[in-house]
């Protein structure tokens, strides 16, 4: 069978990717070369894609309670459950939480039933989590939530300033973009991070200001366009207003309190002052923050005030994470918006929609944000609630007491392709068609509109996310409305009702779709209509306000709400990891990509874990406020002194004491309802756990113990253990953490040091090992999780016998090569260079997303595992 052309299903950047499947459930998955987005790249996750299509972990049939159902069953009681509340309650009573990787015909589907069927707003997406600032930003700057610009300009920028964005983590292919730009033009990058990243390894300046102090930053940025006349005077006179407003308060701010030294302060707004190719990208470092949406416009008012704004090679650019943020804020997906970028409050948009829809109701006012959502469940207002495509228990902040909320709802419906931490706490389960099973398109970054296409059929009962939507529809009543038959239909009814938007002066219009051929739709860049055809905005004005021109706004800058005080003298700043996506649902399925990073963490600075007594790799007890979690402790000055870093991904499926969300404030920005998910104040203290373990298996295991993660390998399984009491009798405890009743058991204990090491065979292999020790363990983890399910019981030994080295963790994910070959190949053969290491080992010659490690490893920031 030939390739199928489709989109990854990661991050915002919107990879082409080309899929040749097998025919046995199966396929291969490279960069589609003929993608704008991405020309054939792919990042480690790209490229692990065939690695997650199994159907080992799906869920394949309808699920109320704890019993597979049919989906009449189902559909009748969810559309019974939901009418219920809404007779009784009234409409408000319920809600929908939405995801922004949802496609757009699932998304277009579920905003006009909950809308313009069910009458409430009460809708709200993870997008609040995740782009919401950028919108209110838009939205006050420009009159709507335009992104101005294109890809292009990263590669057409003299300057490009990442600001709170970990580019080469979390938007690698883009990543890949710039440092091709860096080569060919020279460009300068600036990274604005409290944190040292693995971005930072292509910085000519990193500005590691105190966190959440971006404002005072730009502020700062703004007097010194105005004192070294930089101003576009003629842009503003015609396109802006507000300027004096804006620039008085950026006066009145104090760039001391980003706390950067004052030369390297210096050395930045001299390049920003004097670069006209300036593209300030920014993300969650921005976002997520209880100032968000005044940072944004901070941003957004120097490229206003030096009309570097949608011209080749400039603008303020807010790269989306998920595949489908842009295409579900398109839709109206969140609580105060409207289909095709119209507003809910603006009477005549709500006419035009409701009238294009002719349904019933249309609700006048914006719904609950997700914060306030959660709480309203936790209340017990939202009498029937239904989650499709996000994992809440996991990635809301105040996890906990989101999970307690979910629990405690009349009606709760999940809709995933997998047990997660949320379907776990669900009245029903509808299993969803997975990626590589459904059709539809995702909007990226830059406004292109690229098709999902189908290369594997629907599994067991699995049925489309906007199928579900309409099946309830129709028993609630709604047939006709919801009588499509396949997502093109979808999509043509969007695109038609998008022409009325443009009618109404609106920048989202793709009417010019209408008639196209969905199945072969290529990339195309909104806007799509009679009048425009993709392009930049605003290069002319032109901007979404009625005056049409574009607001500047006095910005006061504002650090995060929560203060470190004796009882939390820390700052949890949260975010990724290279090879996780989020909650782990499907990366971790992969086990190239469980390889790079197996357990959550929290860096430290060494001053602190020093005056704290935290050994290297011992684990840390984190409490907040709002919960405590436990992580393993990993000492660097990539972080200040004062503050600590922990990844977001890890679940009570796969680390139940390292979910940070549980200690993450649920504090807000105003205007966007965006949470502070970075910037929580915690303690720390060690843990000293009476055992550490680990563990590695043929088959899955079930931990028991204080501290546990677990991960897969390509063997089968391996994890991390630690206990507070000792077992009395090692044998029975491996026996049930590994469900081998019947395997012989060899066991050898050291009792000077206290260690335990224990194998289950059966038939003379080794299928299981455990190592126990009143440390953190010293093994060949990388080795031992290669032998095992082999003959004999030589791992045992916990490292390779003479002539056998072992890898340790992998760094190039695509070829599999591991840190400790790659130092032993540095020292070896004097490679000096990330492209002699690629000549000799071939890491980091396939997506590139290691190359930063790679240079980190030769610049000795980087050591070598044990
Ligand atoms: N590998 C991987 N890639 C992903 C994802 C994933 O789960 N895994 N998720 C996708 C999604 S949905 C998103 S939204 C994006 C997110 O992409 P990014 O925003 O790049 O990722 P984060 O790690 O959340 O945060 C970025 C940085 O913000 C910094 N930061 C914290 N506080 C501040 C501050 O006050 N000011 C500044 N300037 N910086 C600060 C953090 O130290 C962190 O390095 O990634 C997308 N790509
Ligand atoms: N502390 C902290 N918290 C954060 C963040 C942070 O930086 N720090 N970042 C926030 C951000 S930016 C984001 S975007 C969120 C992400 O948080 P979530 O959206 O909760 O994370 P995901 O793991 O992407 O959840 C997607 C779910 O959809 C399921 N799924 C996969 N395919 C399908 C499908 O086709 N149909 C259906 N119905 N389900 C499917 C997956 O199994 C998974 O359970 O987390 C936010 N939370
Ligand atoms: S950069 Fe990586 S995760 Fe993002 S779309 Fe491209 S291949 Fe997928
Ligand atoms: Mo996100």
């Amino acid at each position: 069978m030939s390739g199928v052309r489709t989109t990854c299903p990661y991050c915002g950047v919107g990879c082409g990717v080309l899929v040749t499947p097998d025919g046995a459930g199966n396929a291969s998955v490279k960069g589609d070369p003929d993608h704008p987005a991405n020309y054939g790249r792919l990042c480690s996750k790209g490229t692990a894609l065939g690695e997650t299509l199994g159907l080992e972990d799906r869920i394949l049939t309808p699920v109320i309670g704890a019993s597979a159902a049919s989906w009449d069953a189902a559909l009748d009681l969810v559309a019974d459950r939901f009418a219920t509340a809404i007779r009784e309650h009234g409409p408000d009573s319920v809600a929908f939480y939405l995801s922004g990787q949802m496609l757009t015909e699932d998304y277009y589907a579920a905003n006009k039933l909950i809308k313009g069927y069910i009458g409430t707003a009460n809708v709200d997406t993870n997008s609040r989590l995740c782009m919401a600032s950028s919108v209110a930003g838009h939205k006050r700057a420009f009159g709507a939530d335009t992104v101005p610009g294109a890809y292009e300009d990263l590669d057409q920028a003299d300057l490009v300033v990442l600001v709170g964005s970990n580019l080469a983590w979390c938007h690698p292919v883009l990543y890949q973009r710039l440092v091709a730009a860096k080569k060919a033009r020279g460009t300068k990058v600036v990274v604005v991070d409290p944190r040292r990243t693995a971005t930072c390894d292509i910085a000519d300046l990193h500005l590691a200001l105190a966190s959440g102090s971006d404002a005072a930053l730009f502020n700062a940025a703004l007097v010194a366009l105005a004192d070294r006349d930089a101003v576009d005077e003629t842009y503003v006179a015609r396109h802006v207003t507000g300027f004096d407003a804006a620039l008085a308060s950026a006066r009145a701010s104090d760039p001391a309190m980003t706390g950067l030294p004052v030369s390297d302060l210096a050395m930045f707004l001299d390049w920003f002052t004097t670069t006209e190719r300036v593209v300030t990208v920014y993300s969650q470092g921005i976002n997520q923050s209880s100032s968000g949406t005044d940072k944004v416009n901070a941003i957004l008012n120097c490229h206003l005030a030096s009309g570097r704004i949608g011209r080749p090679g400039m603008g303020p650019f807010s790269v989306t994470g998920q595949p489908n943020a842009m295409g579900g804020r398109e839709v109206g997906g969140l609580a105060n918006m409207l289909a095709c970028h119209l507003e809910l409050e603006n009477p005549a948009h709500r006419d035009a929609v409701q009238g294009f829809w002719n349904s019933p109701a249309m609700p006048d006012k914006p719904g609950l944000k997700a914060v306030e959502l959660f709480d309203a469940v936790a209340q017990g207002q939202i009498k029937a609630l239904w989650v499709i495509h996000t994992n809440p228990a996991v990635s809301m902040p105040d996890a906990d007491a989101v999970a307690r909320a979910i629990k405690g709802c009349d009606f709760v419906v999940v809709s995933d392709v997998t047990q997660t931490d949320t379907t776990r706490l669900a009245d029903v389960i509808l299993p969803a068609t997975a990626w590589g099973e459904k059709s539809g398109t995702v909007t990226n970054s830059d406004r292109t509109i690229s098709r999902q296409r189908p290369f594997l059929p629907a599994p067991g009962q699995a049925r489309d996310d906007w199928r579900m939507i309409a099946d309830v529809a129709a028993r609630m009543g709604w047939c006709d409305a919801f009588g499509w038959s396949n997502a093109g239909d979808v999509f043509a009814e969007y695109a038609a009702l998008s022409g009325i938007a443009g009618d109404l002066g609106r920048d989202f219009d793709i009417s010019g779709l209408v008639q196209a051929d969905y199945d072969a739709l290529p990339p195309t860049r909104w806007p799509v209509s009679a009048q425009r055809q993709g392009g930049r905005f605003f290069a002319q004005g032109g901007f979404f306000t009625p005056d049409q021109r574009a607001r500047m706004l006095p910005i006061t800058p504002r650090l995060p709400v929560a203060k470190t005080a004796p009882h939390y003298p820390f700052r949890l700043n949260t975010g990724r990891v290279r090879d996780q996506w989020h909650t782990m649902t499907r990366t971790a399925l992969s086990p190239r990509l469980n390889q790079h990073i197996a357990e959550p963490f929290l860096e430290i600075h060494p001053d602190d874990a020093a005056t704290l007594g935290l050994a290297p790799a011992t684990l840390a007890r984190v409490t907040s406020p709002q919960g405590a979690a436990i992580l393993r402790v990993a000492i660097t000055d990539r972080v200040q002194r004062g503050q600590v870093f922990a990844p977001m991904h890890w679940t009570g499926e796969t680390a139940p004491t390292g979910r940070v969300d549980a200690l993450v404030a649920a504090v807000t920005a105003p205007f966007s309802g965006q949470p502070e998910s970075k910037a929580s104040v915690v303690a720390l203290t060690a843990l000293s756990p009476a055992w550490y373990g680990f563990a590695v298996s043929v088959g899955p295991q079930t931990p028991d113990a204080a501290y546990w993660a677990r991960a897969r390998h390509a063997g089968g399984w391996r994890s991390e253990l630690a206990g507070t009491d000792v077992p009395d009798d090692w044998e029975a405890y491996s026996r049930a953490l590994f469900n081998l009743p019947d395997a012989t058991c060899l066991s050898v204990e050291d009792r000077v040091r206290g260690t335990h090491r224990l194998a289950l065979m059966e038939g003379g292999r080794t299928l299981a090992a455990l190592f126990a020790a009143p440390d953190p363990v010293q093994l060949a983890r990388g080795h031992l999780a290669a032998q095992v399910g082999q003959a004999g019981a030589a791992l045992l030994a916990g490292r390779p016998g003479a002539g056998m080295v072992d890898p340790g963790p992998t760094i190039c994910a695509c070829l599999n090569v591991g840190l400790n070959t790659i130092t032993a190949a540095i020292a070896a053969q004097n490679l000096i260079s990330v492209e002699d290491i690629g000549t000799a080992l071939q890491a980091g010659t396939s997506c590139g997303s290691c190359r930063p490690e790679l240079a980190a490893l030769l610049a000795g920031r980087l050591e070598a595992a044990e």
